[in-house]
C-alpha cells in the first residue's frame, strides 16, 4: 500500500527530510522534531532538536523502518543545541551526515560525521567545518565527484547576521528593494573535513537577468535549499520562508546563476516547508513535511512524499499538497 502523502512514520515527530538513494533503497535523513509546549518565535526556538534517525524504505509502497538514533547532541563535543536539517553524502566508502547545530557561542554551524553505513550509527568530528555558518545543509555530489555543500536560511538561522563573511549580531536583511540574499555554497574537501575555499553567494536572477529583490517575498531564497540534476540541467530549490512556497530555478553550473522558473509546491499546513527531490526506480519524488499529524503544530512535523513530475521542456509541474493527488 502505498503511504503517498502521509506521514512515513507516527511513533516520533520528523522534519526537513533529504532522501538518498544507496544500493537500491532509500534512505531518508530528517530532523526529530521534540514535542513541548513552549511557544513558537521568529527566531525558531520551537525547534529544539537532539538528535537524528535515519529512515528507510526498499520500495516506495514498503513500510518505513526508524533505524534508531544515529547521531546524539550529547555525543557531538561543539554542540550546545538545536540539530536541525541534515543531509548525507556517500563518497570514498563512506557515509557522512553534514548537520548544523549551535555551538558554543550559541550560533549555527555546520557538522561532519562519518560511518560506514548509510543508516550509522555516525561519528561526528570534534569541531564544526572551519569557516561554516548558518543552516541547513544540502550535499550534491555531481558527476565529477565533486560534492557542493549549499546551506543558509535567514532569520533564525542568521544568514543574514553573517552577510558580510563575518558575525554580525546587528546585522539585518536587506532592504525591500535590494537584492536578496542568497544561499551560500562551499566545495568539500576530499577528505569530505573541510571547506575547499570561503563559501560563496549563488546568484538567483529573475526573468530579465536581474537578481531576485528582498521585498519579492513570493521568489527569494529564505531557507532549506536542494540541489538536483535533470537531463543536464541543475535545479536549486528552496523555501520563500515568509510565504511557505517551494520555489525553483535553474542553471548550467552548480554554482550558478540561476534563474526563476516556478513553484514546486503551494504551502502545507504550518509555517516551515521543507524538501528534497530524488529519482528512485525511474520515478521523482518530492519529499517534504507537513503539520497535518499534529493539528498544525509547528514543531511537531511528519515527513511525507509524493510523486514530481516534469514537463517536457523540463519545468516542474507545481504540486498542491492537498489537492491534486492524481498528479
Ligand atoms: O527544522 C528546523 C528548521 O525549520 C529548518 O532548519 C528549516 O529549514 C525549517 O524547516
Amino acid at each position: 500500500m502505498s503511504k503517498e502523502r502521509e506521514p512515513l512514520v507516527t511513533h516520533i515527530y520528523t522534519a526537513d527530510p533529504s532522501a538518498h538513494v544507496y544500493d537500491g533503497k532509500l534512505y531518508i535523513y530528517p530532523s526529530h522534531d521534540i514535542p513541548h509546549n513552549g511557544e513558537d518565535n521568529d527566531n525558531g526556538d520551537e525547534y529544539q532538536m537532539e538528535d537524528y534517525h535515519v529512515l528507510t524504505m526498499d520500495s516506495i509502497d514498503a513500510e518505513c523502518v526508524d533505524h534508531g538514533v544515529a547521531l546524539h547532541k550529547k555525543d557531538v563535543p561543539w554542540v550546545t543545541s538545536q540539530m536541525w536539517a541534515p543531509d548525507a553524502v556517500y563518497k570514498n566508502g563512506k557515509y557522512y551526515l553534514v548537520f548544523p547545530a549551535r555551538d558554543q557561542e550559541g550560533n549555527f554551524r555546520l557538522g561532519i560525521a562519518s560511518s560506514d553505513k548509510p543508516e550509522g550509527p555516525f561519528t561526528a568530528e570534534e569541531s564544526y567545518i572551519e569557516g561554516s555558518y548558518s543552516i541547513d545543509p544540502a550535499a550534491f555530489v555531481d558527476d565529477d565527484g565533486k560534492v557542493y555543500v549549499y546551506f543558509g536560511g535567514l532569520w533564525g538561522g542568521q544568514l543574514e547576521k553573517y552577510q558580510s563573511g563575518q558575525f554580525d549580531p546587528d546585522a539585518a536583511e536587506p532592504a525591500p528593494q535590494e537584492p536578496a540574499l542568497s544561499p551560500r555554497c562551499a566545495v568539500m574537501s576530499d577528505d569530505m573535513l573541510s571547506f575547499e575555499k570561503a563559501p560563496v553567494g549563488i546568484e538567483i536572477l529573475d526573468e530579465n537577468g536581474k537578481p531576485l529583490l528582498a521585498g519579492d517575498e513570493d521568489r527569494r531564497y529564505f531557507e532549506g535549499p536542494w540541489m538536483h540534476k535533470y537531463q543536464g540541467k541543475y535545479y536549486l530549490s528552496y523555501s520563500t520562508g515568509t510565504t511557505h512556497y517551494i520555489v525553483y530555478a535553474t542553471g548550467d553550473h552548480p554554482l550558478g546563476p540561476f534563474t526563476y522558473r516556478g513553484r514546486v509546491m503551494e504551502p502545507v499546513i504550518g509555517w516551515t516547508t521543507h524538501h528534497s527531490i530524488v529519482e528512485f526506480k525511474g520515478k521523482w519524488y518530492l519529499f517534504y513535511h507537513d503539520c497535518e499529524y499534529s493539528g498544525g503544530i509547528n514543531h511537531r512535523r511528519s515527513v511525507k512524499f509524493t510523486e514530481l513530475h516534469y514537463n517536457e521542456d523540463g519545468t516542474i509541474q507545481t504540486i498542491f499538497p492537498y489537492g491534486n493527488k492524481e498528479d
